[in-house]
């Protein structure tokens, strides 16, 4: 059987955990790709906001195995206390919950070094969620991570120093006002391990292909957005990964022509955390508005996100690079009551129209060309069936799959479960 993607196509909490809570009842198994604590996906389910990091977002479902991939960086010590908040709401995460043994390890220096770049680059500096992420990924592609599997080892703590103690000579040399307790972080470490050993560690890629083979249905799930991608995001402003759909084949093990729907979740408006280009940014009431009313706050940091209106060109090409197959739209309800709305069609681009994302989109390159529509008043959070939606949310969406030439199967009108409309 296909295994199905489940992608975020702007940069980043368009809702993935949510639609993934939504559609694992029609999965067996849900497989995390890429990423790791920087992700926070809420899901909302019986009155209750649940954020969840590193674990999948299948987790509250009995029957659904979540899988950990070999593509994500797992931090020990968030994951315990994920961990821990399952086990407050009595989530059996023992049988359900199963990592690879190619996951690489944030080590606390890791997170050190993620802060000491960010210090040293002053203004230009990425806006990274802190967690240790780039730092990782660098270890990983470098060729001296340390992996889930290795901890099983009797050696690991002999790698893991000389690791540490590099990363200190790193931290050192950035020469930035950096204080910190490494024997405190390690301490803390190392009771995490313990915990995480007690977790089951499995070959994902040799455990996905045997599902495929028995005919189980499998899920990958994203994180971040594909314009966070590190090949084809706003390089640097960017997260240290593939988020899009070519990652779920390295993250996972999965072969290219073993995959079936590709889900692209975007929000009806842009949102951006962290720094970085952003055309159709807004700086007036109407970006105040749709932070406001959409509780734009990043999920792990609590930073604002920044607010704009939807843009098409990049929309577009998340949608080339994915090979999106059917669209699902967020946050729809938190544009009730604008008397108009925009979204960008094309950009002028020094001087010239143009309809696809160039190397470089900052400001001072790039002005939005938008079409404008009338908004609705009606309020769509109490809305289940398609036939209730204004007809000024109908045009809206019909203009929006013209100019992508995808069928918008889903439109969420509010972070519960419930408050999804499935239109055809
Ligand atoms: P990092 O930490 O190295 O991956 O940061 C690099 C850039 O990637 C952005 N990034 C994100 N953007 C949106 N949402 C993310 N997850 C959290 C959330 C973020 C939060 O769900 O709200 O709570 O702030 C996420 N993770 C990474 C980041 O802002 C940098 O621009
Ligand atoms: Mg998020």
């Amino acid at each position: 059987m296909a295994v199905d993607l489940l992608l975020g196509l702007q940069w980043g909490d368009e809702g993935k955990g949510k639609i993934v809570d939504v559609l694992t009842s029609k999965y067996d198994i849900i497989a995390r790709f890429q990423g790791g604590p920087n992700a926070g996906h809420t899901l909302v389910f019986n009155g209750k906001k649940h954020v969840l990091h590193t674990i999948p977002s299948g987790i509250f479902h009995n029957d659904t195995a979540n899988v950990v991939g070999n593509g994500v960086v797992i931090d020990p010590v968030i994951f315990k206390k994920e961990l821990d908040k399952l086990a407050e709401q009595d989530v059996d995460y023992k049988v359900s919950l199963l990592i690879s043994r190619k996951a690489h390890i944030i080590l606390p220096t890791h997170r050190l070094l993620d802060a000491a770049s960010e210090a040293s680059k002053g203004k230009a500096k990425i806006g990274s969620t802190l967690k240790g992420i780039g730092p990782t990924y660098m270890d990983k592609t470098g060729r001296n991570g340390i992996r889930v599997g290795d901890i099983e080892l009797a050696d690991w703590k002999e790698k893991y120093r000389a690791l540490a103690d590099k990363h200190e000579a790193m931290i050192a040399f950035y020469n930035v006002d950096i204080q910190y307790d490494l024997k405190e972080l390690e301490a803390e470490f190392f009771d995490a391990i313990e915990t995480l050993k007690t977790l089951q560690f499995i070959d994902s890629e040799e455990y996905l292909h045997q599902a495929q083979k028995s005919d189980k249905s499998i899920l990958a799930e994203g994180a971040q957005g594909s314009l966070l991608d590190i090949d084809f995001g706003t390089y640097p402003f960017v997260t240290s990964s593939n988020t899009t759909a070519a990652g779920a084949c390295t993250g996972l093990g999965i072969a290219p022509n073993k995959i079936g729907e590709v889900y692209g979740i975007f929000k009806a408006y842009t949102t951006r955390v962290g720094s970085g280009p952003f055309p159709t940014e807004l700086f007036d009431q109407d970006g105040e508005t749709m932070a406001k009313v959409g509780h734009e706050f990043g999920a792990t940091t609590g930073r604002p996100r920044r607010c704009g209106w939807l843009d098409l060109v990049a929309l577009r090409y998340a949608c080339q690079v994915n090979g999106v197959t059917q669209l699902i739209m967020m946050k729809g309800d938190v544009l009730s009551g604008f008397k108009s709305l925009k979204v960008c069609t094309a950009y002028n681009y020094k001087g010239e129209t143009i309809h696809h994302l160039p190397f470089n989109i900052e400001e001072k390159n790039v002005t939005p060309i938008y079409t404008e529509f009338d908004g609705w008043n009606e309020d769509l959070t109490e809305m289940t069936e398609a036939s209730q939606m204004p007809k000024q949310l109908n045009d809206y969406i019909a203009f929006l799959e013209k100019e992508l030439e995808l069928p918008i199967t889903i439109v969420s009108v509010g972070p519960d479960r419930k408050q999804t409309i499935v239109r055809k």
